[in-house]
């Protein structure tokens, strides 16, 4: 009897100890709030955010770390129809993620009341169409996550649900808000359910595999996304130049590539008044990010049809 009770403790305790990890891919259109999700996940901004579509253009990896739990988050690029080189490489980022990836969470918005009224796969957006074929019949599964319902009424994301779930089969439908943080911590509870024992991958305070000068061009480009209009935000690349700490502060020089001269002159402004916001927005937030003081530098350079052009886009990082 004696050594029942401590074979049972020895389990025990190997359970608490047992590390449990998984590769988690966040896949859907364009600002679904993919991001948005990704950073609340994490509790920390680690991908940037914009009210405008195909804001995302790499991977990136959020990775959150509970006792004896580790769940690697993938943000990608939004999944969209891509003509523009640039646009096909993201896209193949965000396709390429669904194979590597242990359970993929397709992260999508209400359904728009017009939509209510209809049927079948004629619910969905073309795309989230395309997405859902992407993920069926693929052994891997999938979390369904109804995000955004801050903007509707419950009853309305009750149908939005019941419609859905008509669609697939779907491991979990989990509705939530990423802006409000609503039933995030819920959705981190039940995706530990699909976790596999496995020793952590990242180090416990790790959150994510990006650099700090990653990070830093991309705060640029959030700035050049949300102030600027039309197709400018798409015809812009920022890279890091220099970054260097001495006693005083970090200083930080970014590139802004544009295609075109015009595109140079709306980005500097009037007296250079656009370009200086920019600059003093983004170092506000550079600065939080790396707990120092910071001196940033942007220089605006035309790189003529970058986006279309397969070398500009190796030398920019879109491999
Ligand atoms: N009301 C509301 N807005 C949200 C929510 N989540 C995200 N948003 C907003 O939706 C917009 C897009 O959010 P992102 O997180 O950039 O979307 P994304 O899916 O990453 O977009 P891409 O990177 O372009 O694919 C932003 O304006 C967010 O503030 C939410 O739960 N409720
Ligand atoms: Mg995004």
């Amino acid at each position: 009897m004696k050594k029942n009770i401590g074979k049972q403790k020895i389990t025990k305790e190997k359970n608490k100890t047992e590390q449990h990890c998984g590769f988690i891919g966040l896949i859907g259109r364009p600002n679904v709030g993919k991001s948005t999700l990704l950073n609340q996940l994490v509790g920390q901004k680690v991908s940037i955010t914009a009210h405008k579509a195909q804001t995302t253009r790499n991977r990136i990896l959020g990775i959150r770390t509970d006792q004896n739990t580790q769940i690697v988050f993938i943000d990608t690029p939004g999944i969209h129809h891509a003509e523009k080189l640039l646009n096909r490489k993201i896209v193949a980022y965000a396709t390429e993620t669904l194979r590597d990836t242990d359970l993929n969470l397709w992260v999508v918005e209400p359904l728009l009341e017009t939509s209510l009224k209809k049927g079948g796969l004629s619910v969905l957006h073309p795309e989230d169409q395309q997405i859902l074929k992407m993920l069926t019949g693929k052994e891997k599964q999938t979390v369904l996550v109804l995000n955004k319902i801050d903007t509707i009424l419950q009853q309305q994301a009750l149908v939005s649900i019941a419609k859905l779930a008509k669609l697939g089969d779907f491991a979990e439908i989990v509705p939530v808000s990423a802006l409000k943080s609503t039933n995030v911590d819920h959705l981190v509870e039940t995706l530990k359910n699909y976790l596999s024992v496995h020793p952590f991958y990242f180090e416990n305070h790790q959150v994510t595999d990006v650099s700090e000068r990653f990070l830093a061009s991309e705060f640029v480009r959030e700035e050049l996304f949300m102030r600027l209009q039309q197709e400018i935000p798409y015809s812009v690349a920022v890279v890091v130049e220099q970054f260097e700490e001495d006693h005083k502060c970090i200083k930080i020089a970014c590139n802004i590539c544009v295609e075109r001269n015009s595109q140079k002159g709306i980005i500097i402004g009037k007296k250079g008044e656009m370009l200086k916001k920019i600059g003093i927005a983004a170092r506000k937030k550079i600065e939080r990010l790396l707990g120092n003081k910071v001196h940033l530098a942007l220089h605006v350079k035309v790189l003529k049809q970058w986006s279309h052009n397969a070398k500009h886009l190796r030398n920019l990082g879109f491999n």
